[in-house]
């Protein structure tokens, strides 16, 4: 074994001794920074080294100069707790340095906990566990739909998009189901290109594997039409080989590594308590010598990041004749739009559809049709629904762009099947790969099973479009396991995720409009099942006013005594309201997004919502709570605070006080109660 006093020989060691001793000092560097934070997983990071340095070294495509470059591979660590092994790697790669390892996880380091997506080198932010997994699933899926729109769109058959998506997964990873839905549409659809390696170390938090888990994942991932090896995971031949041929397969792939828990310590291997706190330091002394390398903290000689850099030029020489054959392209008809919109990320201008006003019309379906409006004009808006086509109305989307499927993955529409958390998971990588706008459809009141994911979306800043129908208690007969009542509000909760709850047609495809162009924001669409009076305004106009969020809707002659601001199918219910009390001067008010109303400038927040000399009465078909910063100490919101029940919609109307009878008696009694 070679040690830290044969180093000045270096250049004369063989490439095994090189890779043997780069992963030791990696270890020292997981066991250091651990120590120094005095937090941390020392652990997982050294059982999976050696996976993680052979893919980095020998198989990663990437450009040294440039951690965005398109056609890279993507490299998720799934199991993110693991971050110091990534972030050592990161160093190798040289776009961390010395600095950053010593401070892991201080304010504003470049080395968080957890992987953040801002790093240079992280795709996405993980550590809620297997979501990383399914996030590259999306990711793996962005970038064979890519590969296959610019191999048939022009007759120089180009594949300007091709590259793997590698995974690095620990046992909690597969534990968690999300990681097995996406794994089970990403072997339905055939990413070929997804590699997974399982860390499979039976070792995590309270013990050993075996308490919890008695899985056959050899037969669940074959079950699920994956390529499935199984090997030992220290062994750097083995794991080649097996890169190697996962690479060669159509199928997905999942490369179970057995390996060690805290692999190459003194005296802790395989010790689960090495999980997630640093190592004593009397370990990581003897563990220092075991592996030969001097007791300095944060050793890292430089013949380790040569050794590791050898094949830079290799790299930059790939690049290269990549940006020219995108060069090339861009000069081609056919090409240079694809480039444009799907690498250059430009939006093309969309235009919409004409919604005649007075017609009654669900908002779900003026977002279908706006979705085959916008999807003929934006070849990039790629999505599907969790099996409500019909619902969702996103059929016709489907019909006439096609699935992607196994055998045709130019399809713009993924079935993605009674799977709401791995679709929303995938949406994220979707988005973070680039090239695509995803949007995804299911009822409202499964947003919950999302929610996971529409939080990791918002806090890493994708653009993804949440479609999510039948948006209140009005779906009717299928019940109160059907009916959305916390869900709005409970969704306006997370922050950075635009929640629009469009009052009409026309709103609907206004709001669609801004989700397609906030580049970090997600965005939920809430859509009604029933009918909504589609209002008299034009577009221009309206457009003007939905981009603030909130806007006037009817306004009274005289300064408003009243002011009703609303949202969705509430919005004509406050309007038909407003025409029962003509003896008093009301405002209605139309707040498609609270969010974006939030951020206006006081003086248009004032404008529209005086301060003084006006009550304001809030109506949405959710709860109540949260609405009272509008409605304020005099004010009255007018909501449902409890469940609801199966009958036909507007029997609940009548039921939870949703006509315009009952809401005028309920502003009566309440101006009354206030003399
Ligand atoms: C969704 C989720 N639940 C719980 C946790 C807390 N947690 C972090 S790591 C871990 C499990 C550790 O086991 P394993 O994945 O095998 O990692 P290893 O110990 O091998 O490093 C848990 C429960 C989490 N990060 N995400
Ligand atoms: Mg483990």
């Amino acid at each position: 074994m070679k040690t830290y006093q044969d180093i000045k020989n270096f250049s004369q060691w063989s490439n095994d001794d090189k890779d043997q001793y780069s992963i030791a000092v990696i270890k020292g560097l997981v066991m250091d920074a651990t120590r120094e934070a005095n937090s941390g997983h020392p652990g997982g990071p050294l059982s999976c080294a050696d996976f993680a340095y052979v893919l980095y070294r020998y198989y990663l495509k990437f450009d040294p100069k440039n951690p965005e470059w398109f056609n890279r591979d993507r490299f998720i660590l799934s199991g993110g707790h693991m971050s110091m092994v990534q972030y050592a790697l990161l160093l190798l790669v040289g776009w961390l340095d010395l600095e950053d390892i010593k401070n892991f996880r201080q304010l504003n380091s470049n080395t968080p906990g957890h992987p953040e997506v801002e790093l240079p080198g992280v795709e996405c932010t993980t550590g809620p566990l297997g979501q990383g997994f399914a996030m590259a699933t999306g990711m793996a899926h962005a970038e064979a739909y890519l590969r296959n729109i610019f191999i048939s769109s022009s007759s120089e058959a180009s594949e300007l998009v091709t590259h793997f998506t590698y995974v690095l997964a620990s046992d909690g990873d597969l534990q968690e189901p999300v990681a097995l839905g996406a794994s089970s549409l990403a072997g339905h659809l055939g990413l070929s290109k997804l590699i997974v390696f399982y860390d499979a170390n039976e070792a995590q938090i309270s013990g050993h594997t075996n308490r919890s888990d008695s899985t056959d994942y050899k037969k669940i991932f074959d079950g699920f039409n994956w390529h499935v090896q199984e090997i030992n995971g220290h062994d750097h031949g083995k794991i080649k080989e097996a890169i190697d041929s996962a690479q060669k397969d159509d199928r997905p792939s999942i490369i179970i590594g057995n390996t060690i828990m805290a692999k190459g310590t003194a005296n802790m291997e395989g010790d689960h308590n090495t999980h997630g706190a640093p190592l004593p330091q009397e370990e990581i002394d003897k563990t220092k010598e075991k592996l030969g390398l001097p007791n300095d903290k944060f050793y890292y000689p430089s013949e380790i990041r040569e050794h590791f850099q050898s094949r830079y030029s290799q790299l930059s020489e790939i690049v290269s004749d990549w940006n020219a054959e995108k060069d090339n392209l861009a000069s081609l008809q056919g090409t240079s739009l694809l480039i444009s919109i799907c690498i250059d990320d430009k939006l093309p201008k969309s235009e919409y559809p004409i919604f005649p006003s007075g017609e009654s019309l669900a908002t779900r379906k003026a977002f279908g049709a706006t979705l085959d409006k916008f999807a003929s004009q934006i070849p990039n808006l790629v999505g599907g629904s969790a099996d409500l086509e019909p619902s969702n109305y996103t059929g016709n989307f489907a019909k006439t762009y096609r699935d992607f499927c196994k055998k045709d993955q130019s399809g713009r529409n993924t079935p993605f099947g009674v799977r709401e958390f791995p679709m929303a998971a995938m949406m994220n990588g979707m988005a973070l790969h680039g090239g695509v706008i995803p949007f995804g459809g299911t009822f409202l009141v499964f947003a919950d099973y999302e929610r996971p994911a529409l939080r990791l979306g918002a806090l890493q800043n994708t653009r993804v479009i949440h479609e999510f129908t039948h948006d209140s208690f009005y779906v009717g007969e299928d019940g109160p396991t059907h009916q959305p009542i916390e869900h709005a509000m409970s969704l306006r909760t997370i922050p950075n995720l635009n929640v629009f709850r469009p009052a009409d047609a026309k709103e609907t495809a206004i709001c669609f409009r801004i989700a397609l162009e906030n580049k970090q924001t997600p965005s939920a669409l809430l859509l009604t099942r029933q009918g909504v009076p589609i209002l008299e305004h034009n577009y221009d106009t309206l457009e003007k006013d939905v981009r603030k969020g909130a806007y006037i809707v009817q306004d009274s002659e005289e300064s408003p005594e009243l002011i009703f601001i609303a949202t969705g199918s509430e919005v004509s219910l406050a309007l038909e309201t407003s025409k029962l009390m003509s003896d008093k001067n009301i405002r209605v008010i139309s707040m498609p997004c609270m969010e974006i109303f939030e951020k206006q400038d006081n003086e248009y927040k004032s404008f529209i919502l005086p301060h003084r000399g006006c009550l304001k009465i809030t109506i949405e078909a959710g709860i109540t709570h949260g609405w009272e910063k509008f409605s304020g100490a005099n004010g009255l919101s007018i909501g449902i605070d409890h469940y609801g029940a199966s009958a036909p919609g507007k029997v609940l109307a009548n039921e939870f006080g949703f006509t315009s009878n009952k809401i005028e008696r309920k502003i009566r009694d309440h101006l009354n109660n206030l003399l």
